[in-house]
């Protein structure tokens, strides 16, 4: 059995409230039981996390591997592109790592287009809506079955 960490960046408990039209109508928790639906069948074990705190999310991110985890799915939210010290973690982890974002940062704002951390991720799905979730565990999914 795989172990997987889904990391939700800040703000993402706020999904399914407000900024619909944005970010989707689902829930945080709807979102992690469609996750759990594939990894149930991909033989994978997902545990969720969901900080609106940089450090708490680098912290995570460093103690994943001796936890036993194979690979992280993250949304970094806003964080995204501002935080070196997350960007940093995922380069030392020496796990993969797959950036999702729901909406698509290249058709925001320009602040949004620019990720600091996708460089050190193994890859980014954006655009998606929840799909970009299960499009992520899958990739990271793939990525440990092909080792
Ligand atoms: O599209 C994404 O998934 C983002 O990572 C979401 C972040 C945003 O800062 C990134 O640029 C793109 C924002 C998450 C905040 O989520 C909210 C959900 C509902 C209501 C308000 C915020």
């Amino acid at each position: 059995m795989k172990k997987i960490l889904v990391i939700h960046g800040p703000n993402l408990q706020l999904l399914g409230q407000r900024e619909t039209a944005i970010y989707g109508v689902l829930t945080m928790e709807e979102i992690n039981k469609t996750l759990e639906a594939v990894a149930a069948s991909r033989q994978a074990q997902l545990t969720f996390f969901q900080s609106n705190h940089e450090g708490g999310i680098v912290d995570r991110i460093g103690v994943a591997s001796a936890e036993g985890f194979a690979g992280i799915v993250i949304n970094p939210a806003a964080y995204t592109h501002t935080s070196v010290a997350i960007r940093d973690a995922v380069s030392a982890s020496p796990l993969p790592v797959v950036e999702v974002h729901l909406s698509n940062i290249h058709k925001r704002e320009e602040f949004r287009h620019h990720s600091i951390i996708a460089p050190a991720a193994c890859g980014q799905i954006s655009g998606f809506g929840a799909q970009s979730y299960v499009l992520g565990l899958m990739a990271v999914i793939g990525i440990l079955e092909s080792h």
